[in-house]
C-alpha cells in the first residue's frame, strides 16, 4: 500500500503555526520533559551567553516573536520559546512540479534564557535556575558579543569574546559538576546493591566528574552509543554541541573583524563553527514584510537571513539531513541523522512505518526537474525501489510502502 504521510493531528498542531511563540508577556511554562508529540519532530536549540550580548535580539530575529529586548542586563527573565520553519528552497522546487495543498517545512524550536554571569553557579545574577530550560535541547547556540557599540552596556566592562566564552564555559561546567555530583551520590548508593544499571551509571558519572573537575566540557569525552544515551538522559549542558553565534557590528556582517576571527579559531579547536549574525539588523529585517526582505538583504550584501545559515550550520553540527515526502495533500521535509536507513527514515513519520516497512520508492529533485512528473520519472526507470538496508541521501523524495 502506498502511503502519503497521514498526519496525526497532535503532531501537526506544531506545524500549522510555524511562527507561533511565547513571549515575555505570556511566558510559556516549560515542563522539564516536553510533550512527546513535539520532541521527536523538531530540533531544539537553547541560546546561552552573558547578559546583554544580544540573545533576545537574535531570538527575535529568528522567531519574529517580539520578545523583550532592552539595553539592560537580565531583560529576559522567563525563558522565551519560539518555533520557526527551517528555510529550505528545495520544498519550493518540489512544489513547482507537484501540485499540493501545502508545504510543511521542518521546524526548529529556539529557547532564549536569561544571561549567565561570572559566579552564576554560586547564585550571582539570576544564578543558574534557568539552565533547567535548556537541559533538553539538542544543541547550544552560544551568543558572543563581537560588536563594540559604546552605549550598550557590557557586564564585564569591555568587549572580549574569548574571555566571555571562558566565563560561560566555566559556569556551565560548574553547573554540570553539581548535577553529576548529586547523580553520582544516588547512583553509588543503588550500585551497592549490585544493580547493573546503577553500576554503569556510576562509572560514567565518575568519568564525567573527573573531566569536569579539570575544567573541561563533557562533549570532549568519548562514549559508546549506550553510554551516550545515558549521558543524554542526564541533561548535561556541556555534553551538547555548541554553535557560536558572533553578534557582529553593522559594518562587519560577514564577521571578518579580529574579534570574530578569535571566535572562529576557538570554534575550530573545538570542532565547532561560528555563524556571524548582526542581531540588530536581523531584528529589523524580520519586522519587514516578506516582500521587502530580499531587497534589504541585497542592500546589506547578504545572500540570506541569519535563520538560513544558522539552521544549516546546526544541521551540519548535529549530523542531520532532510528527506521529503510529496503528494497532493502536502510536501513535507523530515529530519533524519546522516546514515539513517530507509526504515529508520519511515519511523520518523510513524514508528509503525518502521516496523512494517516493505520498501521505499525514491527519486531525486534533479529527476523531478528533468522529467517533471512522478509518472515520467517512473516511466524513465528513475524511480528507485529501495529495501531495508538503503541508506538515505540528503534530499531524497520518498514514498514508503509499508504494511502498517
Ligand atoms: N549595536 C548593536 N546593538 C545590539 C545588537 N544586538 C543587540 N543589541 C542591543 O543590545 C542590548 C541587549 O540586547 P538583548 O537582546 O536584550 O540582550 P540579551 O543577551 O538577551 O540580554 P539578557 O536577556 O539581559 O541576558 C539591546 O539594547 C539591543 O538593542 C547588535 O547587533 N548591535
Ligand atoms: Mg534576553
Amino acid at each position: 500500500m502506498r502511503s502519503y504521510p497521514n498526519l496525526n493531528l497532535n503532531l501537526n498542531r506544531l506545524f500549522l503555526f510555524p511562527m507561533a511563540s511565547q513571549t515575555q508577556d505570556s511566558p510559556l511554562q516549560l515542563s522539564p520533559v516536553l510533550p512527546y508529540s513535539v520532541r521527536p519532530m523538531s530540533l531544539e536549540v537553547g541560546i546561552v551567553g552573558l547578559p546583554n550580548v544580544g540573545k533576545s535580539t537574535i531570538f527575535n530575529a529568528l522567531t519574529a516573536a517580539g520578545a523583550l529586548a532592552a539595553n539592560y542586563p537580565f531583560a529576559t527573565i522567563e525563558p522565551n520559546v519560539g518555533v520557526v520553519a527551517v528555510p529550505d528552497e528545495r520544498l519550493k522546487t518540489i512544489r513547482e512540479f507537484i501540485k499540493s495543498e501545502k508545504i510543511i517545512p521542518a521546524a526548529l524550536r529556539v529557547v532564549d534564557i536569561a544571561g549567565i554571569v561570572r559566579g552564576a553557579s554560586t547564585g550571582e545574577g539570576l544564578g543558574n535556575k534557568f539552565l533547567s530550560h535548556i537541559r533538553e535541547v539538542d544543541a547550544i547556540l552560544h551568543v558572543v558579543r563581537c560588536f563594540a557599540g559604546g552605549d550598550i552596556l557590557h557586564v564585564e566592562g569591555s568587549v572580549d569574546p574569548l574571555r566571555d566564552i571562558d566565563t560561560i564555559d566555566t559556569e556551565l561546567i560548574l553547573a554540570d559538576l553539581e548535577t553529576v555530583s548529586s547523580s553520582l551520590d544516588k547512583a553509588e548508593r543503588t550500585a551497592r546493591s549490585g544493580d547493573k544499571d546503577s553500576i554503569a551509571r556510576s562509572e560514567i558519572l565518575r568519568k564525567a566528574k573527573v573531566h569536569l573537575n579539570e575544567g573541561k566540557p563533557v562533549r570532549q569525552l568519548e562514549f559508546t552509543p549506550d553510554e551516550r544515551k545515558l549521558v543524554k538522559s542526564l541533561g548535561l549542558i556541556t555534553a551538547k554541541k555548541v554553535l557560536y553565534v558572533a553578534n557582529v557590528a553593522e559594518d562587519d556582517l560577514h564577521g571578518e573583524s579580529p574579534l570574530v576571527q578569535q571566535v572562529r579559531e576557538r570554534a575550530k579547536q573545538e570542532g565547532g563553527a561560528v555563524v556571524p549574525v548582526c542581531g540588530k539588523l536581523e531584528a529589523e529585517l524580520s519586522e519587514l514584510p516578506e516582500s521587502d526582505r530580499a531587497e534589504m538583504l541585497e542592500s546589506m550584501g547578504l545572500a540570506e537571513p541569519a535563520l538560513a545559515s544558522l539552521t544549516r550550520e546546526a544541521y551540519k553540527l548535529l549530523g542531520l539531513q532532510s528527506y521529503f515526502t510529496a503528494g497532493p495533500k502536502e510536501i513535507r521535509a523530515w529530519d533524519i541523522p546522516v546514515g539513517a536507513t530507509a526504515p529508520q527514515a519511515a519511523g520518523v513519520i510513524h514508528t509503525d512505518f518502521e516496523k512494517a516497512f516493505i520498501r521505499a520508492e525514491i527519486y531525486t529533485i534533479d529527476d523531478l526537474k528533468q522529467y517533471k512528473t512522478e509518472q515520467a520519472i517512473r516511466a524513465a526507470g528513475r524511480l528507485r525501489a529501495e529495501g531495508k538496508s538503503y541508506v538515505m541521501h540528503d534530499g531524497d523524495v520518498t514514498h514508503f510502502l509499508h504494511g502498517a
